[in-house]
């Protein structure tokens, strides 16, 4: 059986290719989920890709995670990086590694961007390189867990 990691998407992101598309990039979410699938696979590991606009979701799939043993948890907490106390309580409980991505570069932002909760729980954290920080995410994550290559 392989290993599972989950990688999680907060809100607005089911919109990417067209919302902000000079900060976002034009790749779509499932463009996204495709990546993450084929970069999992390559090292062995299966994925939960999620998506949801409801900080209450997150926290549930954050526990679901936990109690399924997941092997490590990928985020974009979009919009909730910076608010979100009820998503750091849930990251905190997991034994597994957390990594947070952030698509854009956070600090070449507006201020409030560049305080996370979430980084608080989180054992790396990877932006500014469009989508491809999901993969670099779970090449990094595959490596601190210990999968094949
Ligand atoms: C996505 C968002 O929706 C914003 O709220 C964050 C992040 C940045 C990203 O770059 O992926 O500030």
């Amino acid at each position: 059986m392989p290993k599972t990691i989950y990688v999680l998407n907060g809100p607005s992101l089911n919109l990417l290719g067209e919302r902000q598309p000079e900060i976002y990039g034009r790749a779509t979410l499932a463009d996204v989920e495709k990546l993450c699938r084929a970069t999992a696979k390559r090292h062995g590991l299966a994925v939960e890709f999620r998506q949801s606009n409801h900080e209450g979701e997150i926290v549930d799939w954050i526990q679901e995670a936990r109690a399924k043993k997941t092997a490590g948890l990928i985020i974009n907490p979009a919009g909730y990086t910076t608010t979100s106390v009820a998503i750091l309580d849930a990251l905190v409980t997991l034994k597994a590694p957390v990594i947070e991505v952030h698509i854009s570069n956070i600090h070449a932002r507006e201020e409030f961007r560049r305080h996370s909760y979430v980084s608080k729980a989180a054992r790396a954290v990877v932006c500014g390189f469009g989508i491809n920080g999901y993969a670099l995410a779970i090449t990094g994550l595959a490596a601190l867990i210990g999968v094949k290559v």
